[in-house]
């Protein structure tokens, strides 16, 4: 594969987004109106202290932080796609379910389609309670209409499912193609920023787009090189690990608080094509990894992003990781959307002293 449409390196001309770089591998045309934030080219960071961690000889630990996306997902690799090609069919309202980065996400390349002079509103179902602060302010901000309803994120979507089918307005769930499409250049990305395919893909797995996104972008990236698929659903969300839906999902990554994933085959499917596998991560492991990531790499994420490193380090423990292998993790969305976990998880909550120097220095305890 030679990087971007017209064969120009990925980080030798003005970053415009995923469609500009990779065009020819997009279900994109001239008529196509493209919507974008310049989402994509994120950084891949070198993670010493994780690959430390894993304890396995030859090991590079590499993040890729989605987080510096746009709205602060990955969300918006497939949101660029999907509301350019809503916009080519002459939709005028997108919809969608959202444990709140797809919302944020889907408000804001509303908002933008807005402003490239084109009719676009924005309809959001988002579970009542559970969702993160700074996923509903954007969605709110940007412009959507924002209902929070009284179930969680399945009901939600089955909702929006049924509401497309009779109303005129577009899907933008990862049921839609052009999401998927659109969340693959997350593949290609890895490949060019290493200079070669990864033998391990960690990823959290929520309503399993990404994994399935991530998968179809190395499928058509190399044929006969491609990375073993790991994905992590928190344990009280792990319909596909057990098998069956789960009526009341529960987890502190609310992101991934999800029972019935809409790409549940074809999350199997990469995992099984890939020789990987899905296993679960519980709260407990979630939340130490939130914790190294930030305190010992340096990076930011939301929690539910932290489950492709805390299934990383149970894998590693299990030695289910071989020696000398390459791994990505994917921080699928930013730190600063769920302040509340962070300010629960982080070293400071509650301390509070006087301007009083001799109280303060008790309390540095150096
Ligand atoms: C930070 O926004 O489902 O397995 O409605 O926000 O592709 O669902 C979010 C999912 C991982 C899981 N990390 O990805 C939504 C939504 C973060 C996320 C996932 C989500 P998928």
């Amino acid at each position: 594969m030679t990087s971007g449409s017209s064969g120009s390196a990925l980080f030798t001309k003005p970053w415009k987004g995923i469609i500009d770089c990779y065009r020819t591998y997009l279900p994109v045309n001239d008529n196509t109106p493209i919507i974008t934030l310049h989402e994509g080219n994120t950084p891949l960071v070198f993670a010493p202290h994780i690959t430390k961690l894993c304890n396995i000889p030859g090991l590079s630990v590499y993040l890729k932080v989605e987080g510096a996306n746009p709205t602060g997902s990955f969300k918006d690799r497939g949101m660029t796609v999907a509301v350019s090609k809503a916009i080519e069919e002459k939709s005028k309202a997108i919809i969608c379910a959202s444990t709140g980065n797809t919302s944020a996400s889907a408000a804001a390349y509303a908002a933008r389609a807005r402003a490239n002079g084109y009719k676009m509103d924005c309809f959001v179902l988002v579970p009542k309670g559970y969702v993160a602060l700074g996923k509903l302010s954007q969605a709110m901000i940007y412009g959507a209409k924002v209902i929070q309803i009284k179930g969680n994120f399945d009901e939600a979507l089955s909702l929006v499912k049924e509401i497309v089918s009779k109303y005129p307005v577009t899907l933008v769930n990862s049921l839609n193609p052009f999401r998927i499409e659109g969340q693959k250049t997350g593949a290609f990305e890895i490949c060019e920023q290493l200079g070669k395919v990864p033998d391990v893909l960690a990823i959290p797995v929520g309503n399993a787009g990404n994994i399935t996104a991530y998968w179809k972008g190395f499928c058509e990236y190399a044929k006969n090189d491609r990375p073993i698929m790991i994905g992590f659903e928190a344990s009280g969300a792990a319909p596909i690990v057990q098998n069956k839906i789960i009526e009341k999902p529960e987890t502190v990554a609310t992101a991934i608080r999800i029972g019935n994933p809409a790409s549940w085959k074809q999350a199997v499917n990469a995992a099984k094509e890939s020789n990987g596998f899905i296993d679960t991560v519980t709260d407990e492991e979630i939340l130490n990894a939130y914790k190294i990531i930030h305190q010992e790499e340096g990076i930011a994420c939301e929690p539910a992003s932290a489950a492709s490193v805390a299934g990383l380090l149970k894998s590693a423990k299990a030695k289910k990781i071989s020696p000398e292998s390459t791994i990505v993790c994917i921080l699928t969305g930013n730190g600063l959307k769920d302040p509340d976990t962070a300010i629960n998880q982080g070293k400071s909550e509650g301390l509070e002293a006087n301007p009083d120097l001799k109280e303060i220095i008790t309390i540095l305890d150096f």
